[in-house]
């Protein structure tokens, strides 16, 4: 009898711990992963009450000015399209927020908008990697989370619409693509834009069954790597058609940053090891090369991607995702010292710039579009470690762009973090992934850390088993 116990729960671990039991024809959930959730983290409800507040007040100005349109104009209460016809940014970024909040009625409604008004027939040019990480990555969150095989048949409509994109001379896609006629924009493109399709085109193959989505990234990604420089670095700006380096710049921020984090994110999320070994070789080369240390603080500067030599001493916002990612994949004593160098952006300026020089520590660029990197790295090594400081820190920076930020049909971007002088816009990614992150900060039973990889736009995905056949 006690053995039959044992045995019983040894299969439950098993299986608990590959994630979703494995359906008929397909083989077991990868369940590889450098790190794991500290055990014994506990709920703050106060702040996940604040936090929830925060996302109601920023969801009821969408839907009082917005709703139907892509983006909250806070300030005129009105709203604003990114193209001549809406694709529903807003709802169907901060969708997965609301049910991981429990926020039933408002993830209904949204979930109705979407599935009822939605369609990507509209003959106009999008940019590929924003569609992707916010549109097919959501949609693929929410096909996931809710179940509903409508999300999955939008998802691989939208797919279908941008794989023209990759039709270029190297593989490596076009940053935009008409969704009706597949015609692609001018050749040049950037390392995060041609880097960052992996997760959501490979869930799509698997979701599918149909490897094509997941061939072209790969390719393009693979082009990408081949091309980097003797260290081991990559440029700003490559030509898709011939594979040149327009641009030679090395650093981890906008237009490169998330073509580390989803080399590391694919490896883990298809537990397949070319990933790894792109992340590895890439990772120690950045280390080497582009991290800096200024004062006893580390930063990441920029190089020249071929003879290394340091161009330039400017950080900023965005770069606050690395933390998190070197987190993730294993090294935490970096990304603490990276963390606690983040936060000096904080305690310096009240608000994080987009970008500062870290040797002067003189802003060079002032505005804060409510970006989520700084509380998306405070989460991941709140969950990792399980020490109060990193949600102490978490807190007060969403207190910080609280206080800044809030005004009375939402929040809104800053012009200047200096004066808190604002602008007419609330971006998607606001609901997607700052407070997503905060909430998951305060409250990480919401959601299990170990079984999901999320996309740079805080989409959560989980691993779904490769067919066996077909
Ligand atoms: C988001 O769209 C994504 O996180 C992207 O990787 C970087 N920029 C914004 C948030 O700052």
């Amino acid at each position: 009898m006690r053995r039959r116990l044992v045995f019983h729960v040894v299969l439950l671990t098993l299986l608990v711990a590959c994630g979703r039991p494995a359906e008929t024809g397909q083989s077991a959930a990868p369940a590889i992963r450098p790190v794991h959730a500290a055990p014994g983290l506990t709920t703050d409800s106060a702040f996940a009450g604040e936090v929830k507040a925060a996302f109601m007040h920023a969801w009821e100005g969408y839907v009082e000015y917005a709703w139907g349109h892509d983006t909250l104009k806070p300030l005129s209460g009105g709203y604003s399209d990114w193209y001549s016809s809406p694709l529903l940014m807003t709802p169907l970024d901060g969708y997965d927020t609301m049910v991981l909040m429990g926020l039933t009625q408002q993830a209904d409604s949204a979930k109705a908008l979407i599935l009822d008004h939605l369609s990507f027939d509209h003959d106009m040019d999008v940019q590929v990697f924003e569609v992707t990480i916010r549109l097919l990555g959501g949609l693929l969150s929410a096909y996931q989370l809710n179940g509903d095989p409508r999300w999955l048949t939008l998802a691989t409509d939208l797919g279908n619409r941008l794989l023209p994109a990759f039709k270029s001379k190297t593989g490596m896609p076009y940053r935009y693509v008409n969704l009706v006629t597949g015609a692609p924009g001018d050749s040049l493109s950037n390392p995060a834009e041609i880097g960052t399709l992996t997760l959501e085109f490979g869930t799509l193959s698997r979701l599918t069954g149909n490897p094509k989505y997941m061939v072209a990234v790969k390719k393009a990604v693979t082009q990408l790597y081949d091309r980097r420089s003797p260290l081991g670095l990559v440029g700003s700006v490559i030509d898709v058609n011939d594979g040149h380096w327009v641009n030679t710049n090395s650093h981890v921020g906008g237009g490169i940053d998330s073509y580390y984090e989803y080399l590391l994110k694919s490896w883990l999320l298809f537990d397949d090891t070319d990933f790894q070994h792109m992340w590895e070789t890439s990772r120690d080369a950045m280390n080497e090369y582009v991290a800096d240390t200024v004062n006893g603080h580390l930063w990441y500067g920029r190089v020249d991607m071929n003879t290394g030599k340091r161009t330039g001493t400017t950080s900023g916002a965005l770069q606050a995702y690395l933390p998190a990612v070197l987190a993730l994949g294993g090294d935490l004593p970096r990304a603490e010292r990276l963390m606690d160098s983040e936060y000096l952006m904080w305690t310096t300026f009240g608000v994080e710039p987009e970008s500062f020089d870290y040797t002067t520590m003189k802003i060079t660029s002032p505005g804060y579009p409510l970006r989520p990197e700084s509380l998306e790295s405070a989460y991941y090594l709140y969950t990792l470690t399980g020490d109060e400081r990193w949600r102490d820190m978490g807190e007060d920076i969403f207190h910080r762009i609280v206080t800044a930020t809030q005004v009375a049909n939402g929040f809104a971007d800053l012009k200047d973090v200096r004066t808190d002088a604002k602008s007419d816009r609330m971006e998607s990614f606001f609901l997607a992934e700052t407070l997503k992150y905060a909430y998951l900060l305060a409250d990480p039973s919401a959601l299990d850390f170990d079984h999901v990889i999320f996309n740079t736009e805080a989409h959560p995905l989980h691993p779904v088993p490769r067919k066996t056949t077909g």
